[in-house]
This record gives C-alpha cells, sequence and structure tokens, in this order.
C-alpha cells in the first residue's frame, strides 16, 4: 500500500467570474488521480496584492490526501490553471486561477519548479486564514505554528464571502 501525504493548496482567481473558476478548479481537483477527501476553506475576498489596478480576488485553501508526490502534484495542478485559460504574462498581475501547493506533508523543497512550504504563505492572509480553516494547528516544516504566523499578521483586506452557488439558484 502506498503511503498518503497531506497537501495543502491556495486557490486564487481575480478575473472572469473569480467564483465560478474556484468551483470548478475544486471540481477539477476533486477528481485528481490517487488523491481522496478533499476539504476546503471558507472563501475570501482580498484585496489584490500586485501592480495596477486590479479587481479584488477570491481566495481559498483545500487540504488534500495524495499518492502522488510533490512535482505530480505541481504538474497536476499547472494542468488545472492552463485549462482554465491561465495566461502567463506580467508577474504578479491578475489571472484567471492560481493553484498554489502551498505544503506537503513535511517536505522542504528548494528548486526552481518548486519551493515547499511556499515562500509566500507566511505573509499572506489571504493564505494564512484559509488554512487555519483547514487546521488551526497546523506547524510548518521549521517548526513555526501557523497560530503564531497568524498573530503577526494583519487581517487589513480580507474578508470572508459566502460561498454557495448563486448561479445554481435562479
Ligand atoms: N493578491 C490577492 N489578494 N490574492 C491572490 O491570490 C494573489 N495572488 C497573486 C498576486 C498577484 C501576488 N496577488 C494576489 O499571485
Amino acid at each position: 500500500m502506498a503511503h498518503y501525504k497531506t497537501a495543502y493548496i491556495g486557490l486564487g482567481s481575480n478575473l472572469n467570474n473569480p467564483r465560478e473558476q474556484i468551483n470548478s478548479a475544486l471540481q477539477a481537483l476533486r477528481n485528481l488521480p490517487k488523491t481522496n477527501d478533499l476539504c476546503c476553506s471558507e472563501w475570501y475576498g482580498s484585496k489584490a496584492i500586485g501592480p495596477g489596478d486590479q479587481p479584488d480576488y477570491v481566495n481559498a485553501a483545500v487540504a488534500v490526501n495524495t499518492q502522488l508526490d510533490p512535482f505530480e502534484l505541481l504538474y497536476q495542478l499547472q494542468t488545472i490553471e492552463n485549462a482554465q485559460g491561465r495566461q502567463r504574462s506580467i508577474r504578479w498581475g491578475a489571472r484567471t486561477l492560481d493553484l498554489d501547493l502551498l505544503l506537503y506533508d513535511d517536505q522542504q523543497i528548494n528548486s526552481t519548479e518548486l519551493q515547499l512550504p511556499h515562500p509566500e504563505t507566511i505573509n499572506r492572509n489571504f493564505v494564512l486564514y484559509p488554512l487555519n480553516d483547514l487546521n488551526a494547528d497546523l506547524v510548518f516544516p521549521n517548526g513555526q505554528t501557523l497560530r503564531t504566523l497568524i498573530k503577526q499578521c494583519s487581517i487589513t483586506g480580507l474578508y470572508q464571502i459566502d460561498n454557495t452557488n448563486n448561479s445554481l439558484i435562479e
């Protein structure tokens, strides 16, 4: 029996109906091979970090149990981003879908394709608060606790939003 590892993935979108982007990304993540038990955080609206006058983002995070290794999982995430029309043009520009591999078990990786934990995680309220919804006792591979990081992080620009799929009502 191959072992399952827990991975945390951050989701973000601020273009082309962000809520629908997040919904379809969740569906694609539920269908990943060798991957089970997806849990999703609350959904948040957040002011864009980045250049220009970008729309607010919708942000969330998921936890999954997976038999994919970190590089296989990263490849799957990039495939989903591309399928949802992600264009890589301006650094930190607006995007239809961003899927970031935030944490994978207790692994620390520092290669050009993949850094684990994701280096921006500890500075970003739109990542830390969703992680807190999933696991308030989370401890990073270097021993830092999520609790401490959240205490040090401002909540400015972050607000919880409704995650019910309004497009199904009407
Ligand atoms: N800003 C917010 N608020 N949320 C994001 O997910 C996000 N993602 C990014 C950049 C462009 C840095 N800014 C963001 O990649």
